[in-house]
């Protein structure tokens, strides 16, 4: 669905084109944004499918409306329901996807210019992907600290917390404030890093957006920084944000690991990749 015309710098708008693009070395530059979708193969709800969604799924925890699970101010009063869906989330119980494994791919190949996640479950460390590529914008179960004194948390502590879904607290001398993961909470501020790499996405030569509703901000407007002439590629199951509106834009409907596939073919990659993701 694109409604400015002919693409200026792909020869076509379809996935062929994508690798055509990357295969005459015009792409060196790929900035990649990704979302929950990505992890929902591996078995991670993403939260805002109907049905599957943890949106959809928070009624058993009675909280005053989904989102508060995510809350600051309701996980002051009320952490358990926050700490009994870590227990589901929490690192360690999941396999990175093909998804994630092609994003490593273009890392080392060179072409990886920064990935943006708004994922928190740490798949794209698990994949092998360099941290120092990874904008994790909302955070990850990567470190935790008191929400009080802001004294971090040991990990191994934490682990045992949250497979037995209990809250951890402080152990500082007459502290007992509560430990959160360093997650973006609603409200709390993206990490400094976001902000710093930003201006990454203004020198892309193609985006590929993949697995996100692009409902929450600012990251939802990150596509908007990419170059009107710079392809933008979305691997999602549903048309979000304004992808499909610039002439360069292709749209891959469907299953994001079917997509990347696709796009792995048209590349010659695709056995590379299988063999990648079965070694992890
Ligand atoms: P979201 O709002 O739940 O949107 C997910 C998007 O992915 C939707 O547009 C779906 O249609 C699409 N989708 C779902 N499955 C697939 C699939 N297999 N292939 C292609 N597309 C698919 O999630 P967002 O990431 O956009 O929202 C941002 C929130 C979600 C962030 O704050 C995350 O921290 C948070 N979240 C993260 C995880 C995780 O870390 N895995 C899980 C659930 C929520």
């Amino acid at each position: 669905v694109v409604s400015e015309g002919p693409p200026v710098t792909l020869s076509e708008c379809s996935l062929d084109a994508v690798a055509d693009y990357i295969k005459s070395g015009k792409a060196r530059r790929i900035v990649v944004m990704t979302g929950a979708g990505i992890s929902t193969a591996a078995g991670i709800p993403d939260f805002r499918s109907p049905e599957t969604g943890l949106y959809a799924n928070l009624a058993k925890l009675n909280l005053p409306e989904p989102e508060a699970v995510f809350d600051l101010n309701f996980f002051k009063t009320n952490p358990k329901p926050f700490y009994v869906l870590a227990k589901d989330l929490y690192p360690g119980n999941f396999h990175p996807t093909i998804s994630h494994v092609f994003i490593r791919m273009l890392s080392s190949k060179g072409l990886l210019h920064q990935l943006y996640t708004q994922n928190i479950d740490c798949l794209e460390r698990a994949a092998g992907i360099p941290s120092e590529l990874i904008v994790e914008a909302h955070g990850s179960f990567a470190n935790q600290r008191c929400i009080e004194c802001k004294t971090p948390f040991p990990h191994d502590l934490m682990r045992d917390h949250i497979s037995r879904a209990e809250v951890p607290r402080c152990t500082q001398p007459n502290c007992n404030g509560l430990v959160k993961p360093d997650i973006v909470f609603f409200h709390e501020a993206l990490p400094s890093l976001f902000y710093d790499r930003i201006h990454m996405a203004d020198s892309a030569d193609l985006a590929l957006v993949m697995g996100t509703s692009l409902q929450v901000h600012p990251f939802a407007s990150l596509p908007e920084q990419v170059p009107r002439h710079v392809p933008r590629v979305l691997f999602n199951l549903e048309r979000v944000g304004s992808l499909g509106s610039h002439a360069d834009d292709v749209l891959v409907l469907g299953d994001c690991d079917t997509g990347v596939r696709k796009l792995a073919d048209a590349l010659g990659w695709r056995e590379e990749l299988e063999a990648e993701w079965r070694q992890l």
